[in-house]
């Protein structure tokens, strides 16, 4: 069930959740077993290493964010980028 985790990337002081379909396609690889997960945000690729628990950007390997699994409820800044009111 895909609704029952959250995905959180990191920002300056708190986490992001992931956007919806990042999520589901975050998910859904781990779920099945692989250790990493190809992501297209805005245009850019990213890889998320699910043994080191980090997103990296493809184009450029030291921008670097970590991330974690946990459950949808804990207080996060917003979903991808977009600021909680
Ligand atoms: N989902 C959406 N946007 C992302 C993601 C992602 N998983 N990863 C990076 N970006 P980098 P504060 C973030 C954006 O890692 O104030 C936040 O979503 C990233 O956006 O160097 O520091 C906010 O929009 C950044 O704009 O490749 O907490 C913004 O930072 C850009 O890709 C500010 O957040 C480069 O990230």
């Amino acid at each position: 069930d895909t609704e029952k985790y959250q995905w959180y990337y990191e920002g300056r002081n708190g986490w992001w959740k992931y956007d919806e379909r990042s999520n589901m396609d975050l998910e859904n690889t781990y779920s099945s077993g692989e250790t990493e997960c190809l992501l297209l945000l805005a245009g850019t690729i990213y890889c998320v290493d699910f043994h080191n628990m980090i997103q990296i950007r493809r184009s450029d390997p030291t921008k670097r964010r970590k991330v974690k699994r946990d459950i949808p409820t804990l207080p996060s800044k917003g979903i991808a980028g977009i600021k909680n009111v």
